[in-house]
């Protein structure tokens, strides 16, 4: 029987970078994208696409209350012959559990309900942070743990973390995985193949003051545009990263910044910020660039009309530096709480 799986987890832990991962590991895996945007294009989804992996995308609404559309998406997936649909959600989507699986229980099959931590979010889960109730909830909700950018810890590490996540979450399985390098992913594929969702009622409080609060004070932008060099060409990879700085040089913190800008013959580069970290060169442009689509897709704390504003101010930074003419095609934002 051909299963559905939601990959939930927080901000920058490595969804869309897993779900990709399994999509070019296993050919009968594809992969949805689903973001609140209304009438974009999410930068995951062409990410995917550029990179050649069966993706569909859902926007405008989280996969929890679209369920027409996420069993027409995930249908039209399987009647081509794919086993596994894989889908994030948007933000944290802590409450998946509840309303996709129980919500549609008899109408598809479901693979574990499956939660990406890293490194990074686990010191901040340790310490308390700003965001531990949600990360806290969302793993609660997990069938499979699954922990992420194992390339950036030691062998010891690695053990140390998966048997301190089992002992915090004794009902789900634990499986260390490197979407980068493709470590632990033949594991993780066929964990999601043959095993079966727990349908649990894990008790969380969803409606509680800090969860939402936690939530209220994030906004979202998305901003496309199309840009063009006056004269010669330009290092679409360096416009990326200079406009990644002017946007991260603003004292507010942005758990993930994502830049995708693709030419017209499929050349693409992009750029990701996940707050405390370095900027990272995620894929880089293979030759100069004279014309340019681009994506922004930001998630910070902070209101949405300052999170709109740094952003535009820096596009209009950056590409002037660049000699762009810039069309806008799309500017949204607004907060996870609205
Ligand atoms: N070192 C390392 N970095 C990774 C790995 N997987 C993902 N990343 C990086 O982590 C950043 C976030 O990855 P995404 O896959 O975009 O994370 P996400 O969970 O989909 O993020 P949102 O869509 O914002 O919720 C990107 O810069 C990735 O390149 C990994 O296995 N190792
Ligand atoms: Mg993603």
């Amino acid at each position: 029987m051909p299963k559905f799986a939601v990959i939930s987890g927080f901000l920058g832990a490595g969804k869309t970078t897993v779900m990709m991962a399994l999509a070019k590991h296993d050919p009968t895996v594809a992969m949805i994208s689903n973001d609140l945007g209304e009438g974009v294009e999410l930068a995951d989804h062409r990410f995917a696409k550029l990179s050649g992996c069966s993706a569909d995308q859902i926007t405008d609404a989280c996969i929890c209350f679209c369920h027409d559309r996420l069993i027409e998406t995930v249908e039209a997936r399987f009647q081509e012959g794919r086993t596994l649909v894989v889908s994030d959600i948007p933000g944290f989507g802590v409450g998946a559990l509840e309303h996709v699986y129980h919500g549609l229980a008899g109408k598809l099959d479901f693979a574990p309900f499956t939660v990406l931590i890293e490194p990074a979010t686990i010191k901040e889960l340790r310490a308390g942070g700003d965001m531990a109730h949600i990360q806290d909830s969302q793993l609660r909700e997990a069938d499979l743990i699954v922990l992420n950018k194992c390339d950036l810890l030691a062998p010891e590490e690695i053990a140390e973390t998966c048997a301190s996540l089992s002992e915090c979450y004794p009902k789900a399985e634990v499986i260390p995985v490197s979407a980068r390098r493709g470590d632990g992913i033949d594991d993780l594929c066929r964990a999601l193949h043959e095993g079966s969702a727990s349908m649990r009622h894990p008790e969380i409080d969803y409606d509680g003051d800090p969860l939402q609060s936690e939530m209220g004070s994030l906004s979202e932008a998305y901003y496309q545009y199309y840009a063009r060099v006056c004269c010669f060409d330009f290092d679409g990879t360096a416009y990326l990263r200079e406009l990644a700085q002017e946007i991260t040089v603003n004292p507010v913190r942005i758990p993930h910044l994502k830049l995708l800008a693709w030419t017209p013959d499929g050349d693409y580069g992009k750029v990701d910020w996940l707050s405390g970290q370095q900027l990272e060169i995620t894929r880089p442009f293979a030759r100069r660039c004279t014309e340019l689509a681009v994506i922004i897709n930001a998630t910070a704390a902070c209101e949405a009309k300052l999170l709109d504003a740094i952003i535009a101010r820096a596009e209009q930074t950056v590409s002037d530096r660049f000699q762009l003419e810039v069309t806008v095609h799309k500017r949204e934002s607004f907060g996870m709480g609205e």
